[in-house]
């Protein structure tokens, strides 16, 4: 393990059936997929979460790309676009056994409005002609700058760790957003902070960016047949501090009533919800926090 850990938002984007939803699951294993599926952001859904000794990517989808031309079209792509300029990175992920076609040229037009790095993965490489492959990377090549391109075999495996050990490079210095170990022992925990998180993220109309994170201290007491749970919202401004709690208490209370109804729902029970918001400024680096907030790293 080296001495920085990073982590980062990384968005993943190609139309269907290039083979978003097998890379997904070779990296992080059907049981969290499965699960963060439920775990959906107004704008993003988070795909999966990969984690190692070295660093965590939060996989995101962009719902607007997918989307075909109508009226909500130029709305759409303003939602995808900031998305973009939300995360990291972004992989864009076409099919190495198809010719260009108008959804990945769409997907393209947008990405170059984008300011962060993509990434051109060539997916399917196990079932193409070696041949063929760098006249279908110059096709996208001359039309946009892309940072790196990845050859690979999703259902393989092929150039896999490869890619992630680059782009966990270009990810910032950063904390394990979400704790290996509940994903993995307490799934029900990461639910529960992605829910929340999800209700922040409606109720401030995105003022408030990904860097906040939800951590939910504690979910296993029952107080007259309720669970009680409680969870801080960590952000790093005092400006944001005071949009998630809102004019007096609004948003906080706005927040705390649509989670309970929600968790309750999902685990089935009465619940009791407690939430807090700390302003750690820089908190993404500095590992005494994180270490009281009871992450890993
Ligand atoms: P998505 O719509 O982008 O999520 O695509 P899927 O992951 O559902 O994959 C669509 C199809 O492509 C499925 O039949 C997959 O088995 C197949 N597929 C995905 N990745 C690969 C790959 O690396 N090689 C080959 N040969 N087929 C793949
Ligand atoms: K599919
Ligand atoms: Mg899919």
């Amino acid at each position: 393990m080296t001495d920085t850990y990073r982590s980062g938002f990384v968005a993943i984007v190609g139309r269907p059936n290039v083979g978003k939803s097998t890379f997904m699951n070779r990296m992080i294993g059907e049981k969290i997929a499965i699960m963060s599926a439920k775990a959906q952001t107004t704008r993003n859904k988070i795909q999966g979460i990969y984690t190692d000794e070295n660093a965590q990517i939060v996989f995101v989808d962009t719902p607007g790309i997918h989307k075909p031309h109508n009226e909500l079209d130029e709305y759409m792509d303003q939602a995808a676009l900031s998305t973009f300029n939300e995360v990291d990175a972004i992989l864009f992920m076409i099919s190495g056994v198809d010719k260009k076609g108008p959804g990945d040229q769409y997907i393209m037009d947008q990405l170059k409005n984008v300011k962060k790095p993509v990434y051109l993965v060539v997916n399917k490489i196990d079932a193409i002609h070696p041949d063929d492959l760098l006249p279908l990377i110059e096709q996208y090549r001359h039309e946009l700058d892309f940072k790196a391109v990845y050859p690979i075999s999703a259902l393989e495996g092929n150039n896999v760790p490869e890619m992630l050990a680059e782009l966990e490079q270009t990810l910032p210095e950063g904390p394990q957003y979400y704790p290996e170990d509940q994903l993995t022992d307490h799934p029900e925990y990461f639910v529960v902070g992605e829910l929340i998180r999800e209700k922040i993220l409606e109720l401030t109309h995105e003022e408030v960016p990904h860097s906040v994170a939800v951590v939910v201290e504690r979910m296993n007491e029952r107080v007259n047949d309720k669970l009680q749970i409680e969870a801080t919202i960590v952000v790093e401004r005092d400006g944001q501090k005071r949009i998630v709690i809102g004019q007096k208490g609004a948003i906080i209370k706005a927040v705390g009533i649509r989670s309970r109804r929600e968790i309750e729902a999902l685990l089935g029970e009465k619940v009791n919800l407690k939430l807090w918001v700390k302003i750690q400024k820089n908190w993404r680096d500095n590992n005494q926090y994180l270490r009281e907030f009871g992450y890993n790293k």
